[in-house]
């Protein structure tokens, strides 16, 4: 950090204090937090996340991370040398190919996050939906193989982990009612979590700013009718969809408000909670 002046120490105690009425809004409030694979950057990126979500726990919030890792799968099958592709934003996974996401998400990624939020001072504890009957799934289509639909989660459980100060690292994997492993797209575990736990937020920590109008303007905040609307219309198209539809099931769900925003802006989480000018596109019933 560069050398901080009176001046700064001044700004800083400044924004602690125009902080207070947001801290004083989530003191006690359920945010579920997904980091896409594409929002994870370097390790000092992931050192800052860290920071932000043991600042969340500090300041009286029940922070919940879900996580993905589309580009570490990737990397992994690329050099086993198994093939997947993707239908309808879903990777078609086999048996050789659930072998390698779940050790993927599971295994580095998961333990990455977990291990950056304990060097930041913070009691993380890194579970996937195996862990407690956390994320019992059905099968989603047959033509995809082990890609799961989470139809049943363990919230009393993640309630439980609250109490003691713990923040759960959710790795999107779930478990199928015959014991298969299923693979769960990372936004729809989020979405699934977080209506579960009826979160007053589910922060989608993506690659982009947020949704966009037909201008290519990124919205402040736009209701759940208006989403529909727009992609109706054509306005929400590709990559963005699936995570617009996910925002529109956790509010069906319960969730109170979903931000889609860029996870690789700084300190994304703080400006978004605690800041009037939030960030990203928030939605709304
Ligand atoms: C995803 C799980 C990881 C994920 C996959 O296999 O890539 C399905 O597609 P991101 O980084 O959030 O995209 N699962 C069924 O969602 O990662």
């Amino acid at each position: 950090m560069p050398k901080q002046t009176t001046r700064d120490w001044i700004a800083t105690a400044r924004t602690l204090s125009q902080a207070l009425p947001y801290l004083q809004r989530y003191d006690g409030a359920v945010v579920v937090i997904k980091l896409g694979g594409n929002a994870m950057g370097d390790d000092a990126a992931m050192e800052e996340f860290a920071r932000d979500v043991v600042l969340m726990r500090m300041v009286g919030v029940n922070p919940v991370v879900v996580h993905g890792g589309g580009p570490m799968i990737n990397a992994m099958l690329g050099k086993l040398g198994v093939v997947s592709e993707f239908v309808g934003g879903k990777r078609v996974t086999d048996a050789a190919t659930i072998e390698v996401v779940e050790m993927v998400l599971s295994g580095r990624v998961n333990k990455r996050i977990v291990q950056a939020i304990g060097e930041q001072g913070g009691k993380a504890v890194g579970l996937s939906g195996k862990d407690a009957g956390l994320m019992v799934c059905d099968q989603t289509d047959s033509a995809l193989g082990f890609v799961g639909t989470p139809a049943e989660v363990n919230a009393g459980f993640l309630r439980d982990l609250f109490d003691k100060g713990i923040v759960p690292v959710i790795a999107p994997i779930g478990t199928g009612r015959a014991g298969e492993t299923f693979n769960v797209n990372g936004d729809t575990a989020a979405g699934a979590i977080a209506a579960a736990l009826k979160a007053d937020r589910l922060l989608l920590l993506t690659d982009v700013a947020g949704v966009k109008n037909a201008a290519g303007e990124v919205q402040e905040e736009l209701s759940a009718e208006t989403i529909r609307e727009m992609t109706e219309a054509g306005v929400i198209a590709g990559g963005m969809i699936p995570k617009t539809e996910t925002a529109l099931g956790a509010i069906e769900g319960g969730v109170r408000g979903v931000v889609i925003l860029d996870g690789r802006a700084p300190n994304a989480c703080l400006l978004e909670l605690y800041t009037e000018h939030g960030a990203g596109t928030l939605i709304r019933p």
